[in-house]
This record gives structure tokens, sequence and C-alpha cells, in this order.
């Protein structure tokens, strides 16, 4: 993260990576897409489904039965949705931005076009969450937090939005209102959710992507989804995947990373429960106990004992 782009997070609080993508990439991870959306359609999906097809926030479960852990992650979908959990042109910014061994906490995808369209619910900004009424932590203890000091930067929680396709302001897309991670004041009454495109204040930044670009924002700046164009052919294809300093977390859902195949050992321990040790012997010891421990019982459960 060179000088110029430390200034500029810390003055309005996000970061556009261009190409963090290449077109290999975008194409691969495209062509999954399209298949799970074709399969979403055979499936009916209610429209929250089809906005948000893919991933979670990892605090539901698919179906009341499913064990702990096993969360929907855009990790289920595999190969080019794995690579990009420490993908080389985006590391530098998160070890920058979170300090060594940072996690993965959660991670989704989101679609827009004119059938998928919503008001703006501003959400996140200030020091601790966006006061009392925030979307994001009403009953914040602080995990969303952005500090720099002591020639480091602090944030609670940092998001990647690795973005598909192209997307003017004129479309929709991402949009903050830029130095806002640095308030002391919470969010004013009247720009609270739900604001239409003719609400939406001057002072809201709109930013523009090209496909394969990546937006890096502090979830302490206070941002949202702008309404989609109903006139623009266009449709947004984001990834989200949200990134933890190594002791905090924000799901009640951790990944377990025997659920995927082919991790690298870097990437297993960015798939780690939070501790305030990060991934060090010891938590690793633990954390591998009770990834065996849940083997054994999907092993007994497989076999029909319903005593487990
Ligand atoms: O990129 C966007 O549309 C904003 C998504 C959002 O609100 C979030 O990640 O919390």
């Amino acid at each position: 993260m060179n000088e110029e782009e430390k200034y500029l997070f810390d003055l309005r609080g996000y970061l556009v990576v261009k190409n963090a993508l290449t077109e290999k990439q975008v194409r691969r991870l495209s062509k999954i897409v399209d298949d799970k959306i074709e399969r979403s359609k055979e499936e009916n999906f209610t429209p929250d489904k089809k906005r948000n097809p893919g991933g979670s926030d990892r605090t539901r479960f698919d179906n009341a039965d499913d064990m702990a852990w096993s969360s929907p992650a855009l990790l289920d979908w595999g190969g080019p949705f794995i690579d990009l959990i420490d993908i080389p042109t985006i590391t530098p910014y998160l070890e920058t931005l979170l300090g060594v061994n940072y996690r993965l906490d959660h991670d989704y995808m989101l679609i827009a076009n004119k059938e998928i369209s919503r008001p703006l619910s501003l959400h996140g900004g200030g020091q601790g969450a966006g006061g009392r009424k925030d979307l994001v932590g009403p009953t914040d203890g602080g995990q969303c937090f952005y500090r720099f000091s002591n020639g480091r930067f602090f944030n609670g929680l940092i998001a990647v939005a690795f973005e598909l396709n192209t997307v003017s302001p004129e479309d929709g897309g991402f949009a903050c209102i830029p130095g806002s991670h640095k308030s002391n004041f919470e969010l004013p009454e009247k720009w609270r959710p739900r604001l239409t495109s003719s609400d939406i204040p001057d002072f809201v930044d709109r930013v523009s992507v090209s496909s394969g670009d990546a937006i890096i924002f502090t979830e302490a700046c206070q941002h949202g989804t702008l309404p989609w164009n109903k006139k623009s052919e266009r449709e947004r294809r984001t990834l989200f995947y949200k990134y933890c300093p190594h002791a905090v977390a924000w799901s009640p859902c951790y990944y377990n990373s025997d659920h995927y195949e082919g991790l690298t050992e870097n990437q297993k321990n960015i798939l780690m429960p939070p501790s305030a040790f990060g991934p060090d012997s010891r938590t690793s010891l633990i954390w591998k106990k009770a990834q065996a421990e849940q083997a054994e019982l999907i092993r007994l459960r497989s076999r029909g004992n319903s005593q487990v």
C-alpha cells in the first residue's frame, strides 16, 4: 500500500484497487456465478436470495438441522472463490490495514439489476458503530472501529468488494460518506435508512468501478448500496470477502477449513476462528481438536446414530 493510498484511505475510508482480478479470473468466477443463477431460477428463489444468492454473513443456516460451522459461504463454490481468500493483489492492503494474522470472517455475493433494486440504507460509521440505531451494531461493543496510531492502521472489519462487472454511478453500486469513519456523531435521522435516488445527498460518494476492480473499505465508514437504475441494462455482481483482526469476530459461525478442498496453510490460518494469539501452535492445536470432533460427529450421524 503506497503513500498515496494510505493518505486516501485514512482520509476517505475506502480505496479502489484497479485490476485486482485478471480477466481470466473474472471469467472463471462469472461462469460459476452464471451456473448458480441458472440453478437459482429453477429453485424459484425469494427476492432476498436473488440479491444475495451465495455466501452469507454467517448468521444463518440453510436448514435448521445444519451443523455449526456449516453456514453458507462463497468458499463452498471452490476453485477461484478459494483463491480470493489471499489473492496477492489484495494481501498487502489487508496486512497494512489489519496487521498480520487477520482472519476471514464472512463472505457473500450481491447482485443488483433492474429487477433487483432497493433504496440506500447507510450503515456503519463513526467511532464504534454508527450509533444506537445503526444496522451494523445497535449493541456495538466497539468492533466497528477505525484508528491510526503509532504509525499503524487499526480496523474492526475490512470489506473487500470484488466487482465482476463494470458499474458506473448512473447504474448504482457502492456508496459511502467519505471521512465518516472518523466522525464523532451518529448519522442524523434525516439520512437514516431507505433513501431513494433523489433523496441521496451530494456528500455521498458514488463509486465507479471496472470489471476486475476491488473496493476496499472500512466498515466504520458509513456506506451502503445505491438503488439500481431501473433503466440500466447492466448487472452488478460483487463478491464480498470481509476480514477482521485475529481477535475479532462478527459472525457467530466460524469457518471449518476441513469443509473446503485444496486450501494452502496460509488460507487455513486465515480461516481460523478468533483468538488473541492468532494461528499460533496453542490455538491451532485446540482448533484441530474441534475439527476432529466435528468430523467424528458427522461420521456418527451419517451412520444414522440419532443419539449424537
Ligand atoms: O457495496 C455495497 O453495495 C455495500 C455493501 C454493504 O452495505 C456492506 O458490505 O455492508
